[in-house]
């Protein structure tokens, strides 16, 4: 230990970063060793660089936005752009069979970021582990495995195969140990375990305005984990491609933990990007209003991507079309598509050219003289990957709008919020199960027997007059519920999983 103390010791001073063994002294054996072992895993060179950087991005970041993005950004032209709404059904449904048919091929993964560390949301463990309080308690995760489980069946069902959708599962230093934990004691949610392949990203020191790391406490850095495009890393690294390759996986659906609407594996996204051969692919929603916290897909300088809403000047954000339409209402929901050889080319070729984005936050730290300090002002930089960066790389982009009361309601904030909170995450899934029981000629009573009024055209941000909540093993997307439901007076709050389905059948 010695000898890796003094080598340590050695390139921190080259790196100009001795101060992080400063309290050295006050540190009793144990916390030696694991600040030694947290400052072993960083690369000298690495270190220095990121420092540097950081510090340069500091000092950009002063600049007015205007002035980087500002009106190089045009929206997606209409030849890259699909959209539910704007479809017949015919084209949809042929886009679904062919999505179908690629998952009942195995070829299609999903691909789950939730190496974050949802500090928003403000809870101790990972955000997939929450339960927004449905009738079931399901959680995130538990509603994900549910409709993988069911697309494999209808996917299965369609082509007379059975098949397997392998879920990946990026997580970080934060989220491995907990996720592991909660997948084993719920049984993997009755997938086969072989299929589901977690994965760590990398971590990153938090550094301060002149480029020192940060120290969290006298015997730990301040780390974070190197952002959601910190995917690509974490692809190399745990060699997930090969994996893929071995498993016959050639489209992979990538998504962000959050969203409570999200499709699995969505056989009609996966269908639309496959059926116009590209290689890379965004869903979208168009955004509500000019502040809305999601990044706008568009081209910048002839390029797609993604400007986030943090790097979007308030101007930009606000320009709106002659119709009234905002000009760039193109919101990202944080699922894309990517085909296996974009991946390798990514993770081979482009990962380094990757822009590192600068988040000035409040990070805890102990002063000179070893006292903690929570801040008032951000007064550090973690630099940040975004996994959509690499759509500069793509052959050929597409975008995919989608309509948001089907498929977007992200928890973000703890209920004292108003926005994108367990409250509205609740609400926006139990009236899509509402209207799809509704559709499926479903009537509603109260406790009484009194028949509740129907409202057909509930919107995501209404409560529905009734409770009806649907396991995603019972119907992926609303499908196959008339058997179930119809002419069916159902007592709210009403919830069918499936052996409520089968008892129905039944009745
Ligand atoms: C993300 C999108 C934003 C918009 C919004 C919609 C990015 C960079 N931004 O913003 O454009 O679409 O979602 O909901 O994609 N994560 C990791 N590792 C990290 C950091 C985050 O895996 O180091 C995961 C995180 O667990 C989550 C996802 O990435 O599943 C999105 O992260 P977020 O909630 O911090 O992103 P947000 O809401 O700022």
């Amino acid at each position: 230990m010695a000898c890796l103390e003094e080598e340590i010791r050695a390139w921190l001073e080259r790196a100009g970063q001795s101060h992080l063994l400063r309290f050295w002294g006050e540190l009793d054996p144990a916390q030696r060793d694991s600040l030694l072992e947290s400052l072993a895993k960083l690369d000298a060179e690495e270190l220095g660089e990121h420092c540097r950087r950081a510090a340069e991005a500091c000092a950009r970041e002063e600049e007015p936005r205007q002035e980087r993005q500002g009106c190089r950004i045009e929206p997606v032209p209409p030849e890259f752009f699909g959209s539910v709404c704007r479809s017949d059904p015919r084209t949809l449904e042929q886009w679904e069979e062919e999505g179908l048919r690629k998952i009942s091929q195995n070829k299609v993964a999903v691909l789950l970021l939730a190496g974050g560390q949802g500090t928003r949301l403000g809870v101790p463990y990972p955000k997939g582990m929450y339960d927004v309080g449905l009738p079931s308690r399901k959680t995130l995760y538990q509603i994900q495995a549910e409709r993988i489980r069911r697309v494999e069946q209808l996917a299965g069902d369609k082509f007379g195969t059975r098949c397997t959708v392998p879920w990946y599962i990026m997580t970080s230093e934060f989220t491995l140990g907990p996720t592991e934990k909660f997948f084993q004691e719920h049984n993997y949610f009755n997938l086969e375990k072989s299929n589901i392949i977690m994965f760590e990203q990398r971590m990153l020191p938090a550094v301060a305005f002149d480029g020192k790391v940060i120290l969290e406490e006298k015997g730990k850095i301040a780390m974070a984990p190197d952002g959601n495009g910190g995917l690509y890393r974490a692809l190399m690294d745990n060699k997930i491609l090969e994996h893929m390759e071995r498993c016959g996986v050639q489209y992979i659906h990538v998504y962000c933990v959050d969203n409570i609407l999200v499709k699995m594996a969505d056989p009609v996204f996966i269908g639309f990007c496959v059926s116009k051969g590209a290689d890379c692919g965004a869903k979208v929603v168009e955004k509500a209003y000019p502040t809305e916290p999601v990044g706008v897909v568009c081209s910048v300088d002839g390029v797609y991507q993604v400007v986030e809403y943090s790097e979007i000047s308030l101007e930009t954000a606000q320009r709106r079309n002659a119709d009234g339409r905002l000009t760039y209402s193109a919101g990202n929901i944080c699922n894309h598509f990517f085909s296996l050889d974009f991946l390798k080319a990514v993770t081979e070729k482009f990962e380094p050219r990757l822009k590192r984005h600068v988040a000035v936050k409040k990070v805890p730290f102990v002063d000179q003289e070893g006292n903690r300090v929570t801040p008032l002002k951000p007064n550090g930089i973690k630099l940040e990957k975004f996994v959509f960066d690499v759509f500069q790389f793509s052959k050929k982009f597409v975008a995919f709008e989608v309509p948001r009361e089907e498929e977007f309601s992200p928890l973000k904030n703890s209920d004292s919020a108003d926005k994108d909170t367990p409250i509205t995450a609740r609400r926006s899934l139990l009236s899509q199960h509402y209207r799809w029981a509704v559709k499926a000629g479903a009537r509603f009573v109260n406790g009484n027997g009194q028949r509740i009024p129907e409202e057909p055209s509930l919107s995501g941000d209404d409560e529905p007059p009734a409770v009806c909540e649907i396991s995603p093993l019972v119907s992926y997307f609303g499908e196959g519920l008339e058997k179930y439901l119809k002419a069916k007076d159902l007592q709210s709050p009403f919830l069918l999983d499936e052996t409520k389905a089968e008892a129905l059948t039944r009745a």
